[in-house]
């Protein structure tokens, strides 16, 4: 055999929470493969799936990244695909820790159909450098958030709806709570009039972020935590389905034209819209941005500990994880390390015919 032949030797599956950074992290690796790849931003969120190749040893074995669109909508296909895919990545963001749990979600979702047991798992942790940059500045995103409720008692919240055509919508706050998705959009406006300049309606690659690393999909996905965070006490429904909720769509509830309660005749356990008071204190923003959304070293490893308690029953053999950033190129060869460990460990799982994949009335249904 040539030494040089190519063999694919690991067929792995990407997946977490929308804007985790799935797509970011695998064209960084598959870069090194080939040069003409290169990350670029995308307002929408992936579409379905990409294929993106890391080859190992010159060309000697790769492995095929399937970094497939983290919204609830794609979670049928993650599952056709996980039928094909021989190991898990998840990915999750460093500083939304209030969505670690739908990622590892997806993983044991797919894992029902992925046809082996003992199959190799590993977890990124994302975005390292934006929660350094985060925790620097956290306090003037709280004070910019209290300033924003005021202007929207006082002269209303403007924003721009993205569905056929953009158009620009208009609310006020005159009461005691805001719903959810109206303080999710006040955030999203407080922090944008901020941390961009030059931003443009409809036209997402024309804004300048002022703040590094943090970029419009940052400032929403964050921002959509936040709003999480600070709401958990007035949650009536179920958790889990809330937190699918809200990973349905991207941008933000209100700028694609959705509610609550369209979102929720989808998650029928999410319960009613949360309303949240509107006199909350900038201690409390605070709190939950350093509590629920930046991640430390301590929160890693209960991660860690959660992967391996719920491995013997999902059929995972752990094989690790990196915290990496692809903004500063940090913890990126240490991941193509990581990614180089799951091909070995593929060759310890065993096949297995828990083909259960899908019923086939459901399917003709
Ligand atoms: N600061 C910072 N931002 C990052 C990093 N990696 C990704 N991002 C940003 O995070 C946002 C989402 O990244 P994507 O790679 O598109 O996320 P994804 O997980 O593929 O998202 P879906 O396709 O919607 O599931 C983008 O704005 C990226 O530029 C990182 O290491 N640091
Ligand atoms: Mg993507």
């Amino acid at each position: 055999m040539e030494t040089t032949e190519e063999i694919n030797a690991g067929r792995i599956l990407v997946c977490g929470t929308q804007a985790g950074g799935k797509t970011a992290i695998v064209t960084k690796l598959a870069q090194r493969t080939n040069s003409q790849l290169e990350f670029q931003e995308d307002f929408g969120g992936t579409i379905e799936t990409e294929y993106l190749k890391v080859a190992f040893d010159e060309g000697k074995f790769f492995s095929l990244l399937l970094p497939i669109g983290g919204q609830e909508k794609w979670a049928k296909l993650r599952s056709r695909f996980g039928s094909t895919a021989e190991a898990i990545v998840i990915v999750i963001d460093s500083c939304t820790k209030g969505f670690w749990s739908n990622s590892l979600h997806q993983a044991v979702s797919i894992s029902s159909v992925l046809p082996y047991n003992n199959y190799p798992v590993a977890f990124v942790v994302t975005k390292r450098d934006l929660n350094d940059v985060i925790q620097a500045e956290f306090k003037n995103f709280s004070k910019t958030i209290i300033e924003g409720i005021k202007i929207a008692k006082r002269d209303g919240v403007k924003y721009f709806s993205r569905g056929f055509r953009v158009a620009e919508r208009k609310f006020y706050i005159d009461y005691d709570e805001i719903p959810f998705s109206q303080l999710e959009q006040i955030i999203v406006n407080s922090l944008e009039d901020k941390y961009f300049t030059g931003l443009i309606p409809g036209d997402a690659k024309k804004g300048r972020m002022i703040l590094p690393g943090f970029t419009l999909v940052n400032c929403r996905i964050f921002s959509r935590a936040l709003t999480l965070g600070i709401s958990e006490p007035y949650i009536q429904g179920d958790k889990t389905s809330v937190l699918a909720l809200l990973n349905d769509m991207r941008p933000t509830m209100l700028e694609l034209d959705s509610d609550w309660k369209k979102l929720s005749r989808k998650y029928l356990e999410a319960g009613d819209e949360p309303e949240i008071p509107s006199n909350i204190a900038e201690d409390e923003i605070n709190n939950v941005i350093t509590e629920k959304l930046l991640a430390n070293a301590q929160d890693i490893l209960n991660f860690e500990n959660d992967v391996k308690n719920i491995s013997p029953r999902t059929g995972w053999q752990f094989t690790g994880w990196k915290h990496i950033s692809v903004f500063e190129n940090e913890g990126l060869d240490e991941a193509a390390v990581l990614i180089k460990n799951i091909m070995k460990d593929i060759a310890k799982s065993e096949h297995s015919a828990k083909f259960t994949l899908f019923n086939q009335l459901e399917e003709l249904f």
